[in-house]
């Protein structure tokens, strides 16, 4: 009986730079189809004896599309999402999970989210001369110890009505109104409807909450410190049973309190180059680079006054954890340790 909870998992970090290097290397080597049906370089804890787990509970993986290529469809118990840094060119085609048929093509840009709820069918295809790198976030290794684990495949191939690339997906047309619900749908899934949260609406309510700050309305979590929950528009629960994703953005000159939670983190820096510090461990962090958060462990931001390479002109920061799994437990709790 530990007197708080002492994580297996190590705070780590992972050099953007490193991974896409890799990936890109993979795109050379490692060809993706049936059967081998993602190119994606798990993330593994160095305290997590080999296995490619992020933290106990979370996976965390650069997934990577060449030119003209297709990842398969399949569908699997695992709820997953994308995130995605930089880059566009690739769509996801999203088949519910019933027939498979007539699937939903999702553009996936920098900044946007799109999460994909256990069970749903689902297929990728760059449909650009371009590469393109993305991450994905899965909740494997929570599943794999509560042997829940199913996985099907999908057709070999998507269709060529599918093969399209529309600006807007079905989903986001249905259900991407702030505020409003589609009358048209009665019972929905686990998970949320809506297939991709673009980034100008995050980048927009970011804003909107610093503006708010600086006119002395409040607005943000503390001062210079502006953040929101992708939330499910059906009924304001998390965007997936398992998983929570958030996005913060920390202004100059601002640091946020340092925070530990029960559960654990993945974050990855969006924009700008500052410095974070999970536990005993600081570092200068830039574009691209993910960490992890285990849990317990104290967490904090800063973005130091001065010049920036950021286009929001401050330190901005996606996040995804496995609050919504210790908050229907009752297991959830939160110190401010300063
Ligand atoms: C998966 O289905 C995807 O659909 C990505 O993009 C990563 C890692 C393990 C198992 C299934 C995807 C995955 C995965």
């Amino acid at each position: 009986m530990p007197a708080h909870p002492r994580s297996r998992a190590v705070p780590h970090l992972w050099r953007w730079e490193n991974l896409l290097r890799l990936a890109a290397q993979a795109g050379d080597i490692v060809p993706v189809g049936r059967g081998g049906e993602r190119r994606a370089i798990a993330l593994a804890n160095p305290a997590l004896g080999g296995r490619p787990f992020a933290t106990p509970t979370l996976w965390a993986a650069i997934q990577y599309l060449m030119p003209g290529e297709d990842a398969p469809e399949h569908r699997h118990t695992q709820h997953a999402f994308r995130f995605v840094v930089e880059g566009s060119g690739v769509w996801t085609v999203v088949g519910g999970t019933g027939d498979t048929a007539d699937g939903d093509a999702v553009p996936m840009r920098r900044g946007d989210f799109l999460p994909q709820a256990g069970w749903n069918w689902h297929a990728h295809h760059n449909a650009t001369a371009e590469p393109m790198a993305w991450i994905d976030g899965l909740d494997i290794p929570f599943q794999y110890v509560m042997e829940s684990q199913f996985f099907e495949f999908g057709r070999a191939e998507i269709s060529d009505a599918e093969r399209i690339t529309p600006q807007r997906s079905r989903s986001e047309r249905l259900w991407g109104h702030p505020g409003l619900r589609p009358l048209s749908v009665g019972a929905v899934a686990p998970g949320s409807p809506l297939l991709a949260y673009k980034w100008e609406n995050t980048d927009a309510a970011l804003n909107d909450q610093l503006l708010l700050e600086k006119e002395g309305y409040g607005g943000t979590v503390e001062p210079g410190h502006a953040a929101v929950r992708f939330s499910n528009p059906h009924d304001g629960t998390d965007v997936l049973p398992t998983m929570r994703a958030e996005f913060h953005r920390v202004t100059r000159g601002s640091e946020t309190a340092p925070v530990r939670e029960t559960g654990s983190s993945v974050y990855q820096v969006f924009d700008g180059s500052d410095t974070v510090t999970v536990g005993d461990k600081s570092w200068s962090v830039t574009r691209g680079d993910l960490f992890v958060v285990p849990s317990w462990e104290p967490f904090s931001a800063r973005s130091e006054a001065g010049d920036t390479d950021s286009d929001s002109g401050a330190l901005d920061l996606f996040r995804f954890s496995d609050a919504p799994v210790f908050e229907a437990l009752q297991l959830d709790r939160q110190e401010i340790t300063r």
